[in-house]
């Protein structure tokens, strides 16, 4: 089917077992695995790996590039009704590079064998999961600014230690993502400080924003470590460097400080500087209301994905004549060899 990325590669041990015996067992190949993640080495598309290392991959990468597609939407939103025609400029380029992003993530995690049209059936029939924060409705302009601080903040602060994961098609990807996300994050940040500086109904508007955003971006870094199904395997092969709880710790204690600057208190009664500990000290999440999101119960769950799916099937003549194309080309091509 369409698709943008390269062909599928078969697994290197798949290539050896079909050219005959495997000279080495797999117990070897595992060994060899572990060597390269404790040399620091990176794991590429045609080198062998478990299936479980392959499997969570596709997961958290997939997961990944839905997270960004579908994020398109709470700020695709505002796009017509940005205030100026510098704001419009600007979300415009955010909103297109989050889906710039997506297809990175996609083709990464198409070298792992798994096709796009997979990945988005999976989110379209909703067995795939996508962040919790998209499903969160952005009802002023501050949310905007609010999304880049706060969203992208949090997400730049989980992304950078993805830079160094073990995967190379996925560490590469985020290099590039982690420099576009920056800069989202900055143009969030001075967008709300125009706004702070204005009028008392648009302080008001931006402290509303951030009252309704600040819990959600916090439950972006996922349940406690106790609870991360997945964290010690992805910790143990170099998929994620830094665990979810101490990846919000780090974006608390950077956030609080920012909000001084900005003039805005965080909706947190329990926020204090630990001195013995050397950090913020934050109050309960709700995990009850992390979970409603995640299940599908949060307040935008079924408006994003009725979305997406128009878009997807609305979108079916152009994949229809990007096929078509090709093969039209191709043929001439042959016949012109011929
Ligand atoms: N929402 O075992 P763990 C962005 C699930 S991109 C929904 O700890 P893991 C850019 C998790 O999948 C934002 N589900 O999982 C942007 C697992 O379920 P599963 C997305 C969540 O993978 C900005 C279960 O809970 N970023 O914002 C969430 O080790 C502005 C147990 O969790 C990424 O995807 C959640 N928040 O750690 C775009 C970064 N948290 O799969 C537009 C890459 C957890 O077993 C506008 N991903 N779950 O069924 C990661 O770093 C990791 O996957 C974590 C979760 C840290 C998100």
């Amino acid at each position: 089917m369409y698709t943008q990325a390269m062909d599928l590669p078969t697994p290197a041990h798949e290539q050896i077992a079909a050219r005959g015996p495997m000279t080495l067992t797999e117990r070897e190949w595992q060994a060899q695995f572990d060597a390269k993640l404790d040399r620091g080495d990176f794991i590429e598309a045609k080198d062998w790996m478990p299936d479980a290392y392959r499997r969570t991959l596709v997961r958290q990468i997939s997961q990944h590039a839905h997270s960004e597609i579908v994020g398109m939407l709470p700020e695709g939103n505002w796009i017509t009704r940005a205030p100026s025609l510098k704001r419009k400029a600007i979300l415009l380029a955010k909103v297109q590079d989050e889906g710039g992003h997506g297809l990175y993530l996609y083709a990464a995690a198409e070298t792992l064998g798994t096709s796009r049209d997979e990945m988005l059936d999976a989110l379209h029939t909703g067995r795939a999961k996508y962040s919790s924060i998209f499903n969160y409705p952005t009802l002023t302009w501050a949310d905007i600014g609010v999304i880049g601080w706060l969203v992208d903040g949090a997400a730049i602060m989980n992304q950078v230690p993805l830079c160094r994961c073990s995967y190379g098609p996925y560490a590469r990807a985020m290099i590039r993502i982690c420099k576009e996300e920056s800069f989202h994050q900055r143009q969030g940040f001075e967008s709300l400080l125009v706004l702070m500086r204005g009028t008392q109904a648009q302080r008001d508007m931006v402290q509303d924003a951030v009252n309704r955003w600040w819990w959600p971006s916090l439950m972006m870094f996922g349940p406690p470590d106790g609870e991360s199904t997945n964290g010690g395997d992805s910790m143990k092969w170099g998929i994620k460097r830094i665990g979810n709880d101490a990846l919000r710790q780090k974006f608390v204690d950077a956030t609080v400080e920012q909000a001084k600057v900005l003039g805005v208190s965080l909706p947190d009664p329990d926020l204090r500087w630990n001195e013995a500990r050397g950090h913020w000290d934050f109050g309960p999440i709700d995990w009850d209301e992390f979970k409603a999101v995640v299940g599908g119960h949060g307040p935008c769950n079924k408006e994003r994905l009725a979305t997406r799916v128009k878009a997807w099937n609305d979108g079916a003549w152009v994949r229809d004549a990007a096929l078509a194309h090709a093969r039209k080309r191709e043929a001439r091509e042959q016949r012109a060899a011929a």
